[in-house]
């Protein structure tokens, strides 16, 4: 089901999780911590009518549904509308367990490290625990009457949206989504790519934990300062004891023992001490393409007499600082890692998975190799979606990619009851615990569009001002009190910005100050030339549509009388209202029309690059004004048409390759204001280079160059943006602007081209290109393919595939070939193929 790249993903299900694969070979004292997990995953059922049916843990009602054939499979055709039931019911889930002394023991628990969301616990018959948050974990005493074999544990999920029912019946005034009610991935409800589907289940681990006497329940390593010669880190551990004793404690880094601390008094309850520990000639930690992401090893232990619990993590030094003082414009937005400030290049992603327990390590993988390939340094985690699994942060530190963490809340209003608050409380305690140890970890963010949604959409209008004030007051100690003190009492020192944006794109100040995210491209229709004017000072949403390959459509439709945009399952693949009409206007403006459904898609990927790219430009070019821009979106939860620059399955939409160009630590930007030609030199670079040259040739499209010039002498200033030209273009050359090209090439003083940029000097569907004949040669070499492409006249946005549909990677893709330029793309299977493959190539001319 969902997938064919990633279905070994359902039957794998155990998440590598907060085990951390330390060795412990260098420990000198190898005695049994006290502190055990046993896991607690198989041989779950869950109860469907009056039958009992294996259940996958972690995982959700939908995927146990469909595993055991018991439904259609949810992403296919419109199976949407007709398995709403599913999330009107009580689902229950068991599993019988023996008793393996737990009463000997000091403690023993259930834990449970996420129920989606309203649950009942029950041991044999009797409740011992509820719950309703799916973003905590639950830790539940196991009871003492157990049977020696054969004892139930019943975990029984209500209905979310019969609760949340209940709950909006209780305030005297109606909030604008129901959702808010409900500590849960609020893009279950549905989103505008996404489907509706309510999940409920055990969908992350479940284990038995136990121990004796004491054990490290928590801990923290902070970085109390850092310079070239030393690091000073407090190590902070929370210990849980039933007993009074002195303790030791000990410090490891990278296997060394680097601390012991003695005479540590540990009294019954719990305690948190903690020491410092310092680390010379220390090895920085960097964002991708600014340094090494150096990682230590830390082990920290506690000793007394007979007993010993330890804990692992990893860490990285670095300082990260948010620069948002005021400036003559307005206020900036700049991070500055290790005391540099740097432009933060990156992507907002939402959760991979409709059914999150789905997603295996190799995904997470996939998708975050994909935004280092596309030189990127931050990911924003959306607050629509889910804390994301430790792997996902693991592999951010490995990585190089920065995250900025959204509270998981979203384009609503929420209540402000003690119950409602103290819940929010307890999950912000549990996720920052669980998270602020990774080096990736750049910012906390309260909210995604709150304050926006509330000043801009209207909402006001649906209350009283007595309401209005309620209502404001219950958003602001939300973000403005609650988090931000739990970020200070667990975080202390990380950032925390209290909403994304900071100003809705109807504002002045969306331009000036703090984040922004400019939504008029596609929500106003905004020509694509707006990013000029409307360039904030960190552009952290923007972007527009494209439909997916064919491939991908393949693997929900029926067949091909499926493909038109109004048949019922495409529309039911396309959750914005206006997205068809708004990508066919935005065709109409800028490219001629597709003949086909396969050419409409090809040519929404087109535009979705053209606009996206040019804001990325336009962004980058801006700087330092603009210190940072993350497009809307990276990544789907499931094949449909939307922002995203990879699909569900992990294909690059045209606009991920130009991302990868234009996120390249060097590039050179061009654009056209009327008829003047403007290029900038935009650098990431810590280091001016000198002496650099540009060569400008305007070229025909049969490959003849009509005027050169060469701008001598450029300097490439660090990490900056720098205006190199600005020049009208001669009467007679703006005459033939559908004619030509201006290829503009940057080099170095060693003649290496460094970067390119084709301008055209009027829209696509101006162009009187010719039909190219590109010449194509293709080796099989032992598991890649080399295609070698040659063309006798320009063409424009060259589309290699693979006919039929192998998954599988091209180096390159969406390109555009100058006549006589020869091109070599390696296209690599995922898996190796023993038959032939087709290799088809498109370009734009194709298409109309
Ligand atoms: C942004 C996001 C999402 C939404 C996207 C596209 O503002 O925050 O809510 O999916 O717009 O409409």
């Amino acid at each position: 089901m969902f997938s064919h790249r990633y279905n070994t993903a359902l039957t794998t299900l155990i998440l590598t999780c907060v085990i951390v694969s330390i060795s412990f070979s260098c420990l000198s004292d190898i005695r049994k911590p006290t502190s055990e997990n046993t896991k607690l995953l198989s041989g779950w059922e869950f109860q469907y009518n009056s039958n009992w049916y294996p259940a996958t843990v972690p995982g959700c009602i939908h995927t146990d549904l469909f595993n055991n054939k018991l439904i259609a499979d949810p992403f296919f055709g419109t199976n949407e509308d007709s398995l709403q039931w599913i999330s009107d019911s009580c689902w229950q889930y068991r599993i019988f367990f023996d008793n393996n002394n737990y009463s000997d023991y000091t403690s023993s628990s259930f834990v449970f490290d996420g129920l989606d969301t309203y649950a009942e616990i029950f041991v044999n018959g009797e409740k011992i625990a509820t719950t309703d948050n799916m973003f905590r974990k639950w830790v539940i005493p196991i009871p003492e009457n157990l049977k020696n074999t054969g004892n139930e544990l019943l975990v029984r999920f209500l209905s979310a949206p019969l609760v949340e029912a209940e709950k909006a019946a209780a305030l005297p005034y109606s909030l604008p989504e129901t959702r808010a009610f409900s500590r849960k991935a609020p893009y279950h409800s549905g989103w505008d790519w996404g489907p509706k589907y309510i999940t409920c289940g055990i969908w992350q681990p479940v284990y038995i934990n136990t121990w004796n006497n004491f054990k490290i329940s928590d801990f923290q390593i902070y970085q109390k300062s850092l310079t070239d010669s030393l690091a000073v880190v407090n190590i902070s551990i929370r210990v849980d004891s039933d007993i009074n004793t002195t303790a030791q404690a000990n410090c490891y880094i990278n296997g060394n023992k680097v601390k012991t601390v003695n005479g540590i008094d540990i009294e019954k309850g719990n305690c948190i001490f903690n020491f410092d520990v310092d680390i010379t000639n220390p090895k920085r930690w960097y964002p991708n393409g600014l340094g090494d992401q150096y990682l230590y090893d830390f082990i920290v232990e506690v000793i007394n007499g007979k007993d010993i619990d330890r804990s692992t993590h990893r860490f990285g030094l670095r300082t990260i600082e948010l620069n948002t003082s005021a400036d003559s414009t307005g206020s900036a937005f700049e991070f500055i890692v290790n005391g540099k400030p740097f432009f933060a290049k990156g992507v907002n992603y939402i959760p991979p998975e409709s059914f999150m327990p789905q997603v295996d390590r190799n995904k997470y993988n996939n998708m975050l190799q994909s935004c280092v390939a596309a030189n990127m340094n931050m990911v924003r985690i959306w607050g629509g979606g889910v804390y994301e699994n430790d792997v996902f942060y693991d592999i951010c530190d490995d990585l190089g990619l920065l995250v900025w963490q959204d509270f998981m809340f979203s384009c609503a209003l929420y209540p402000g009851d003690n119950e409602f608050i103290n819940n929010v409380k307890s999950e912000a305690e549990d996720q920052i615990k669980r998270l602020r140890n990774h080096p990736c970890l750049a910012i906390w963010c309260g909210n995604n569009e709150v304050k926006n949604g509330w000043e801009d959409w209207g909402w006001k209008n649906n209350y009283t001002e007595i309401q209005q004030t309620l209502i404001g007051g219950d958003i602001h100690k939300l973000f403005n009190i609650v988090l931000p003190a739990a970020v200070e009492k667990y975080d202390k020192g990380r950032y925390y910005h209290h909403t994304s944006p900071e100003w809705g794109w109807g504002h002045d100040e969306c331009v000036t100050h703090g984040d922004s995210h400019y939504w008029g491209v596609w929500w106003g229709e905004q020509p694509f030339e707006i990013y000029r004017e409307k360039t904030g000072r960190f552009m952290s949403e923007y972007g527009f549509q494209a439909y997916p390959q064919l491939s991908t459509i393949a693997t929900f439709t029926t067949d091909s009388t499926d493909y038109s945009l109004d048949s019922p399952i495409m529309k039911n693949h396309q959750k914005n209202a206006r997205g068809v009409e708004i990508i066919n206007n935005m065709i109409d403006n800028y490219y001629a029309k597709p003949n086909s459904f396969e050419d409409f898609l090809y040519v929404s990927q087109l535009v979705q690059a053209l606009s996206t790219g040019y804001a990325i430009e336009t962004h980058r070019s801006q700087m330092p004004h603009c210190m940072g821009t993350l497009y809307w979106q990276l990544n789907d939860c499931w094949p449909v048409a939307s922002w995203s620059s990879i699909d569900y399955y992990g294909n690059w939409k045209a606009l991920h390759y130009k991302v990868r160009e234009l996120f390249k630590p060097v590039i050179v930007t061009s654009d056209l204001r009327g008829d003047t030609l403007e290029v900038f030199v935009v650098s990431d670079l810590l280091n001016d280079t000198r002496d650099n040259f540009i060569t400008i040739d305007y070229i025909d499209f049969a490959g003849n160059v009509i005027s050169s010039d060469t701008l001598p002498e450029i300097t490439i200033n660090a990490n900056t943006s720098t205006p190199v030209l600005e020049q009208r273009i001669d009467k007679l050359m703006m005459k033939q602007a559908g004619d030509i090209v201006v290829n503009i090439n940057l080099y170095d003083n060693n003649g290496q081209l460094v970067a390119n940029k084709k301008q055209y000097l009027t829209y696509p569907k101006f162009l009187n290109l010719p039909q190219p004949v590109i010449d194509v040669i293709v080796a099989k070499n032992k598991n890649t393919y080399t295609i070698k492409l040659k063309s006798d006249v320009i063409s424009k946005d060259v589309c290699l595939s693979v006919e039929p549909y192998i998954a599988g990677n091209f180096s390159d893709n969406y390109f555009d070939m100058l006549a006589g330029e020869e091109k070599i793309v390696i296209f690599t299977p995922e898996r190796v193929h023993s038959e032939t493959i087709n290799f088809k190539v498109r370009s734009y001319t194709n298409v109309f």
